[in-house]
């Protein structure tokens, strides 16, 4: 037992926790907890500049390291700002210890500034909101939250921390930390069952999903499309590295239009959904995206997402790598040779649709398209693609300006690709931060859309105070072009109200260096490459403000 006080006991815990950042922004509520970070060397304090940014940057770096992040905001308007990035890090599964001051029990009934209660604010975002009412539940409080966060369906836990519980002191067991081996494999009979199901199929179709990316079974997946002659499409929101795309069975990412998506998918008899959230839509139809004719097996370890929405034949809950490595040897020991040929031949029959082969006609087209100004979105994001190097990470949230990325940016690794989760905007600004600490050494470029990039601008500040090495490229557009596009699709309008930003136009090059981050503006398309191997070689953040078509003319 030791004698400590409430806000150094919130700090030691963290730390004993394996956590290494916190991401915060402080108020007098916090100030309790800012006086003690001076002691904590091991905890770096990562300032964002509002907190959705603040929330955002620990979105990233959770989703690159894997790892336990903290975010501190401030009571409840801080909290409200967080909450955009918080449904983010939900959609994500981010192991986010989100803390927030709150005013003194007591007074906070008398109703001061600031004060609301927080608990049912951040309730429906994530696994566990709680208040500590006594510093002698810290420990158990704070060790609790960081087992709940990274186990899975790994997410982010809320803690309100009011004033007098970080004041107070106490004789406090500190507790241990509990770490849960979640690393499920599926039973021998449900292993069984599932290889006699792919076995059987006439023409199975896998859907890649994130814990692919999350458990780095890359390798085990691909075996698994080779060894079945099975067509491998990434999830219909692809917001993580989830397949290795030059694999000769990859046909790219399923789409969120439910006609396509049902097109897509009915020739198959058999959809195996691998770590995925199946068939995850946007817009409603009323079209099914699952033809009904097809067995759907999935595995993953999240159970809220079995069965969820479809009927599905067979569903495993269990660790998608460790299904695979105790799949694949039973396949192999089963698998007829007639059946080999049979999956060689689908495989051979998916060369001439497959990624690598849709890149190169893409890329063609793309480059017809070589000399537009302004700049054509499809060449700038071919550009980008051949431009970067080989350990490159990309954040994406740049709408129809990346519309071609996924087209022509090759995924190798579980970690070269971070993007929007949950379609609310702001993640990609502030995520970047996050991602760069998460793995340093890699270069990183964040491909951001003009209107997306205000969401998170002020993240700029702290990836220019931190000197991370990320370039952000604007694609400046000058308007909400998706909206655009949906009001003329949609409702047969092309009457713009509220989708431009030209009066007056952003400058997003002046905005980058008023926040310390050197920025220029590429207007002639054959700028572009040189740009960004310049800024992407300088090892620290730069912005490209690119000037691409609006789509309408402009
Ligand atoms: C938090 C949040 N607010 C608003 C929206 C609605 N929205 C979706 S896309 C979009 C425009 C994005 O603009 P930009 O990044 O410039 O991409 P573009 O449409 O021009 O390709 C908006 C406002 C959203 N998805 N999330
Ligand atoms: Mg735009």
């Amino acid at each position: 037992m030791t004698a400590i006080t409430g806000r150094s006991a919130f700090l030691q815990l963290l730390v004993d926790e394996g956590v290494s950042h916190l991401f915060g922004n402080p108020g007098t509520t916090e100030l309790p907890i800012m006086e003690v970070v001076p002691q904590f060397p091991q905890l770096k304090f990562v300032l964002g500049l509002q907190e959705a940014v603040v929330v955002g940057m620990a979105d990233g770096y959770a989703r690159a390291s894997n790892r336990l992040a903290a975010a501190n905001v401030h009571v409840a308007p801080g909290l409200g700002n967080a909450m955009g990035a918080l449904y983010n890090a939900k959609f994500s599964g981010s192991p986010i210890i989100l803390t927030a001051g709150q005013q003194e029990q007591g007074h906070g009934l008398r109703e001061p500034l600031l004060y609301a209660p927080l608990v049912p604010v951040a309730q429906p975002f994530v696994k566990w909101a709680v208040e500590v009412t006594r510093v002698e539940d810290l420990p158990l409080i704070l060790r609790r939250a960081a087992k709940l966060a990274l186990t899975p369906p790994t997410g982010p836990v809320f803690i309100s921390l009011p004033g007098d519980v970080l004041e107070q002191q106490a004789e406090l067991e500190m507790g241990r930390r509990t770490r849960v081996d979640a690393r499920m494999r599926p039973s021998d009979a449900a292993l069984e069952r599932l290889a006699g199901a792919l076995l059987a199929a006439r023409n199975p179709v896998i859907v890649a999903g994130q814990e692919l990316a999350t458990h780095g079974a890359f390798a085990e997946a691909a075996e698994l499309a080779e060894l079945l002659g099975a067509a491998v499409y990434q999830q219909s929101v692809p917001y993580a590295a989830q397949f290795p795309t030059a694999h000769p069975a990859y046909l790219g990412a399923l789409t969120r239009n439910q006609k396509q998506v049902r097109a897509t998918l009915e020739p198959h008899d058999l959809l195996l959904c691998l770590g995925g959230d199946l068939l995850r839509m946007s817009v409603y139809s009323p079209v099914d995206p699952l033809p009904p004719h097809l067995t759907v097996v999935h595995v993953s370890e999240r159970d809220w997402e079995l069965g969820k929405n479809n009927a599905t034949e067979f569903a495993v809950q269990a660790n998608v790598l460790e299904t695979l490595r105790a799949l694949l040897p039973i396949l192999k020991q089963k698998v007829s040779s007639e059946a080999r040929a049979r999956a060689a031949a689908r495989l051979a029959a998916l060369l001439p649709r497959n990624w690598a082969a849709q890149r190169d006609k893409a890329r063609l087209a793309a480059l017809e398209a070589a000399e537009e100004k302004p700049i054509d979105p499809r060449f700038l994001m071919l550009r980008i693609a051949e431009s970067l190097p080989a350990d490159a990470v990309v954040v994406e949230e740049a709408l129809t300006s990346a519309n071609a990325l996924p087209q022509f940016l090759e995924l190798r690794d579980p970690h070269c690709f971070y993007g929007l989760a949950s379609g609310g905007l702001g993640f990609g600004m502030a995520g970047a931060v996050g991602v760069a600490l998460a793995l340093p050494g890699r270069p990183l470029a964040a491909v951001i859309g003009d209107g997306s990039a205000m969401y998170g601008i002020q993240a700029l500040w702290t990836a220019a105070h931190l000197r991370l090495p990320i370039t952000y490229v604007i694609a400046n557009n000058r308007s909400y072009r998706i909206l655009k596009e949906r009001l003329v699709s949609m409702r047969g309008s092309d009457r713009f109200v509220g989708m431009d930003m030209r009066d007056p136009a952003i400058d997003y090059t002046g905005l980058a260096q008023s926040m310390g981050v050197p920025a220029r503006r590429v207007t002639d398309p054959q700028d572009f490459a040189p740009a960004l191997r310049e800024a992407m070689s300088s090892g620290a953040p730069r912005l490209i403000e690119v000037m691409v078509a609006d789509g309408f003319g402009g």
